[in-house]
Order: structure tokens, then C-alpha cells, then sequence
């Protein structure tokens, strides 16, 4: 499948110059005020990071699969999706804690007095990183209308034909296209035709994230975000759903920020390092990476009961050089490895050289963290395929 006309390597250039922008950043904060404006400087960045949220709005006639998209994309409990069910709309819908990603469940499309301009405005429709326009059946003309202005407008979205379980020999049939899109076929809006429908047009059961093209089109909307930040945003919130080459170079690409941070807000000296550092916060750091690649312990169980098996037979899988359950003392052991080592910094991150450079601990302190966190990334990465394997083996019956 097409994707929707965007470039996955201009999508982590976008990226990369974010970054770059936060090295800029970061240097300024430490030539004009030193360690201290360093450290409240990449403090603010981390910040940044976390509060960027991505809005996404759902869309369509009554009864297409609206909520039921929503609640399997983030895997949310019966009971909460029940309370989706009867929320007025547009209702707002996110996993508990620190949501990254709101979906937004909008008013139904439909009706004669439907106008696209009306509806786009009375749901706001500048909050939203992107739409998702579901149909059980043919798009109306109303739908598409919608799509076109969003087209108009710069807006990312997706066309989405739903139930497609029902008519599975119909997946992905150019014919069937053509009929899904028949008043398109007819007669060209002004901002959208045929071929650019096809290209954003998606078939999905809204109950099972495994298969036809839920993966590819939570992808394409990641692949579409308007900043880097919001994209990297998306593929964290919906790890389970996003291409792990991509989800792996957007953690890397960051992983020099959060090795400054380490360094520079309440480092502590350690036994055994010649620098101070937070290890405590390398531990938080590397939890997380196992916890959004879905590999920590809860999530393995959940996998596991899935497929009515022990959680042995996936945890056993995990073979990262590192204990299952992270202490301080094992991330100090790695670091104290990699600083023996006298590790360089990687090629691909040498422009941070001359501000890893004025740290405390010299350039060796930072080389020595961002390898760590490169490390576990790679490691965790390779986790997450091998229990891939596992499950795509045992769905096989072997
Ligand atoms: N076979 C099949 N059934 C689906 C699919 N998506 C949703 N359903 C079922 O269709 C019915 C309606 O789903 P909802 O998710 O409530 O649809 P909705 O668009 O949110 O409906 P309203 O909010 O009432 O407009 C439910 O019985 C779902 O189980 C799908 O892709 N395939
Ligand atoms: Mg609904």
C-alpha cells in the first residue's frame, strides 16, 4: 500500500532537525549561564517532550466502527469503552496517566442539513494532528467533501472502510476501490480525486489491531504528523502499533538529551565511575524504553494469556544483556564497562562532541550514557522480534 505521499526519511530528517535545534539550544543555555542554565535548559526540553500530545478526531456516519477503532487502538477495557459508547461528542478518549495520544470520537456524520465547513468548525478542527473518516459502505458524497477541504486545508487523514471482515475477498481489490469511492469515480471534488483517495484509503476490521491494515494506517497518520515532535509522540503512544525501525531511530535520536540530563540534574558520584551521574533516572529511562516496546513483564503476561500460554515461553525470549528488572547498581556496572572502554561517540551523533565536551565528566561521561541508552534500545529491539517470532511460531502451531 501507497502511503499518504509522505517520505519516512523526510519524516526523521524532520526529526533530526528538531534535534538539532535542541543541541543549539543546550549550547547557548551552557555558554551563556554554565551548568546551571544547562541543566534547567535540557530539563525544559524534557518537558517539551512529554507535554506533546497528539489530538486525532474519528469520524463517520452512525454505527461504522467509531469506538470500537478507538477503544482496540488503545487497548482500552470493555468497561471504559462502554463509557465511550455514551459520552457526548465529541468525546475526548485516552489511556490513564500521561496521555501522548487523545483520541476524539465526533458527532456522527450524516443527515440533509449536513455542511462540511459547519461541522469542521463547530469540532475545532485546528486541535486535531489528523483525521480518521470511517465507512461501512460506500463514502457519501458528504464524506469526501470533508476529506477534500481537510485536503484543502493541509490536514492529514485517513479514509477508512470499515467492517472489511465482512467482505474479506474485497481486501485491497482495485475494483472494490473504485465502488468504496464510486462518487469520487463520478465526479472529482475540488481538492480531491480518485488516485489521491486511493492512496489514503484503508480497510479494517475495527476490532482486531492484527489484521488487513490497522498497522499500516495508524502508521501512515504517524508517518503524516505536522511536526516531528507530535510524530515522535505517536509512535510512543501507540508503540504496539507503529513500525519498530521507526519507533527505534526516533528513541535513539533523542538519546543524547537524556544522557546530558543524567549527567547534569542531580548527578550523584558512584563508586567505581570518575564521573557523577543520576542513575536513577538512566533506570527510569531504560524502564521506559521496555515499557513502551511492550516487553516488560505485565505486558508479556497480557500476551501470553492471549494465546492461553505460560508467560515463560515469551519471557524466556528476552535475552537484553541486562537483568529483566533494572537496579541502579546494574546501570552502573554498564557504565562503568562502557566508560573502561573509553567508548567513542557514535558517527552518527559526533555534532554533540563539543558540548559532551564542557560536561563534568568530559566527553567520555557523555559517549559512555548515550552508548548505554543506544545499547538498550538495540537490545530491547531485538527482544521485541524475537517474541514477534515467538508468537507468529506459535500462531502457526509450531
Ligand atoms: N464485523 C465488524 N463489526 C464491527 C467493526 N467495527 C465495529 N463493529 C461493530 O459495529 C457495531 C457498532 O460499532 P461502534 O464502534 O459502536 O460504532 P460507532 O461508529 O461508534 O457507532 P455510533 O457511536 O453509535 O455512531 C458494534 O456492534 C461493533 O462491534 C468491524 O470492523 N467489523
Ligand atoms: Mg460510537
Amino acid at each position: 500500500m501507497e502511503d499518504l505521499g509522505v517520505d519516512v526519511a523526510q519524516a526523521q530528517l524532520a526529526m533530526e532537525q528538531e534535534v538539532d535545534g535542541m543541541l543549539q539550544q543546550l549550547t547557548d543555555a551552557m555558554e551563556s549561564g554554565g551548568l546551571p542554565a544547562l541543566a534547567n535548559e535540557v530539563q525544559e526540553i524534557r518537558q517539551k517532550v512529554r507535554d506533546v500530545t497528539a489530538q486525532v478526531a474519528v469520524t463517520g456516519p452512525p454505527n461504522v466502527g467509531k469506538t470500537t477503532l478507538i477503544s482496540t487502538a488503545l487497548r482500552l477495557s470493555a468497561e471504559t469503552a462502554a463509557l465511550l459508547q455514551h459520552a457526548p461528542k465529541p468525546a475526548p478518549c485516552f489511556q490513564p496517566g500521561r496521555p501522548r495520544v487523545i483520541f476524539w470520537e465526533l458527532p456522527a456524520i450524516g443527515g440533509a442539513s449536513f455542511c462540511v465547513n459547519t461541522y469542521l468548525r463547530q469540532v475545532d478542527v485546528d486541535k486535531y494532528t489528523g483525521f480518521l473518516i470511517l465507512s461501512c459502505t460506500e463514502f457519501s458524497r458528504e464524506m469526501l467533501g470533508l476529506a477534500s477541504e481537510l485536503r484543502r486545508i493541509g490536514k492529514p487523514f485517513c479514509l477508512i472502510r470499515s467492517k472489511i471482515d465482512v467482505r474479506r475477498r474485497c481486501y485491497r481489490k482495485r475494483e472494490f476501490a473504485d465502488e468504496v469511492l464510486c462518487a469520487l469515480r463520478r465526479q472529482p471534488l475540488p481538492h480531491l480525486d480518485l488516485e489521491s483517495a486511493v492512496v489514503r484509503l484503508f480497510y479494517l476490521d475495527c476490532r482486531d489491531s492484527e489484521d488487513f491494515d490497522f498497522k499500516p494506517c495508524v502508521q501512515a497518520l504517524q508517518d503524516a504528523s505536522p511536526s516531528a515532535l507530535l510524530r515522535h509522540s505517536l509512535l510512543v503512544s501507540l508503540s504496539y502499533l507503529s513500525n519498530k525501525f521507526q519507533l527505534k531511530t526516533s528513541l535513539k535520536q533523542l538519546t543524547p538529551i537524556w544522557a546530558i540530563h543524567s549527567l547534569v540534574v542531580d548527578p550523584v558520584g558512584l563508586a567505581g565511575l570518575p564521573y557523577q551521574v543520576n542513575a536513577r533516572f538512566l533506570v527510569d529511562q531504560i524502564y521506559f524504553y521496555r515499557l513502551i516496546l511492550g516487553i516488560d513483564f505485565q505486558a508479556l503476561k497480557v500476551q501470553a494469556k492471549r494465546l492461553r500460554l505460560p508467560t515463560f515461553v515469551l519471557s524466556d525470549e528476552l535475552r537484553a544483556g541486562l537483568p529483566c528488572s533494572l537496579s541502579e547498581v546494574d546501570v552502573v556496572a554498564e557504565l562503568t564497562k562502557w566508560t573502561a572502554l573509553k567508548v567513542p561517540v557514535a558517527n552518527s551523533k559526533l555534532k554533540w562532541v563539543p558540548l559532551l565536551r564542557q560536561l563534568p565528566g568530559g566527553e567520555i561521561s557523555g559517549a559512555a550514557v548515550i552508548r548505554l541508552l543506544d545499547f538498550m534500545v538495540t537490545q530491547y529491539m531485538i527482544d521485541v522480534y524475537r517474541i514477534e517470532s515467538k508468537i507468529a511460531a506459535v500462531l502457526r502451531g509450531e
